[in-house]
């Protein structure tokens, strides 16, 4: 039998999870889609045979939804995700799982009072093959004892309502949560440095780029770069540096054009089209858990973790200061 899903917001990693969905993830269907704008989800709605509601609660608690996916913005995270516990409904949410610490705990403390784990957070990157396979290495001691990373994030451009917070919070967060993974490894201290602005950053007031700083509590330090603007495409790099070798991140496969005297690989624009296969793992394995009655991937606790490092970050950039990350300790529940 399908598992028939609800989606929470239509934008464009709705649409894209939506199509997804539908079109390459056996065993589910999307049956209602919600949205704000009423134009936008009638029409989605409509694409893919599925009912609109304009309230995503309302899709929460209707019966015909088994299980609920979130990709409405960021600061509407929370709420969806702890309406989809009060129902008792397995809830993928996009990532960042909410914005404010508190409403990361909230949702921590809820999804343990109710005794079973329903949420997975949107960290698509533990499923991408390329990480995968630098996890791999790693544990596989061949590049001895990790002692840094190098890594960058660059986005071609932005919308105009990003902010220096946002780079962090929405763009930063993905870093937070892959380093973590790869380097099982929790964070002690974090610092923001502030290269020369971007001209291109045009949006009065963002910082871009900006240098996260990470020490983790086994001394290892990260540097990412987290620009807005490249000014040439999507890239991701990293580099995990060891006492025995190093261990880099491939690019995607591509192919190298020679003509006219020179050589050429295309970039990727976006993150749609960087990291397909880790959108589909990631998707079919929520599904296929969610029917199994027991979820496994990235979990609430995770995304409480990635908003605690990322908010400090914040503070950091702010204060211009190293501060220290305060983390509580896993509860069993999520061990
Ligand atoms: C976007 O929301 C994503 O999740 C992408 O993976 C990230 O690279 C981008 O910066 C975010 O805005």
């Amino acid at each position: 039998m399908d598992l028939k899903i609800g989606v929470v917001g239509c934008g464009a990693i709705g649409r894209d999870h939506i199509r997804r969905l539908m079109t390459k993830i056996t065993g589910c269907k999307v049956v209602a889609v919600s949205e704000l704008n009423e134009a936008v989800g009638k029409q989605v709605a409509e694409q893919w045979g599925a009912k609109y509601y304009k309230d995503g609660k309302e899709l929460i608690n209707s019966p015909e939804v088994d299980a609920v996916v979130v990709t409405a913005w960021d600061p509407a995270h929370a709420e969806f995700v702890l309406a989809s516990l009060e129902a008792k409904k397995y809830v993928f949410c996009e990532k960042p799982l909410a914005v404010e610490i508190a409403d990361c705990k909230e949702i921590v403390e809820k999804e343990m009072a109710g005794g079973k784990r329903l949420v997975q957070v949107g960290f698509m990157r533990r499923y991408d093959p390329g990480y995968n396979q630098v996890k791999k290495a790693i544990k596989e001691g061949k590049i001895g004892l990790p002692e840094m990373v190098h890594a960058c994030h660059r986005n071609l451009e932005h919308n105009d309502d990003m902010t220096s917070d946002m780079s962090i919070k929405n763009s930063g967060i993905h870093e937070i949560d892959i380093m973590r993974w790869l380097l099982e490894d929790e964070y002690e201290s974090g610092q923001v440095v502030l290269p020369r602005q971007s001209r291109i950053s045009a949006t009065q007031g963002l910082q871009d780029p900006q240098i996260m700083m990470l020490r983790t509590k086994q001394g290892i330090c990260i540097d990412v770069e987290i620009s807005q603007s490249s000014g040439y495409g999507y890239d991701i790099q990293c580099e995990v540096v060891g006492d025995e070798g190093t261990v880099r991140l491939p690019d995607p496969p591509e192919a190298i054009v020679k003509n006219s005297c020179t050589k050429t690989t295309a970039i990727m624009p976006g993150w749609q089209t960087r990291f397909p296969e880790a959108y589909d793992i990631e998707l079919q394995s929520w599904v296929d858990t969610v029917k199994a009655d027991h979820i496994t991937g990235p979990s609430s606790w995770d995304g409480y973790m990635a908003c605690i490092t990322a908010t400090t970050l914040g503070e950091c950039r702010v204060e211009g200061t190293i501060k220290k990350i305060e983390t509580p300790e896993m509860p069993d529940f999520y061990k």
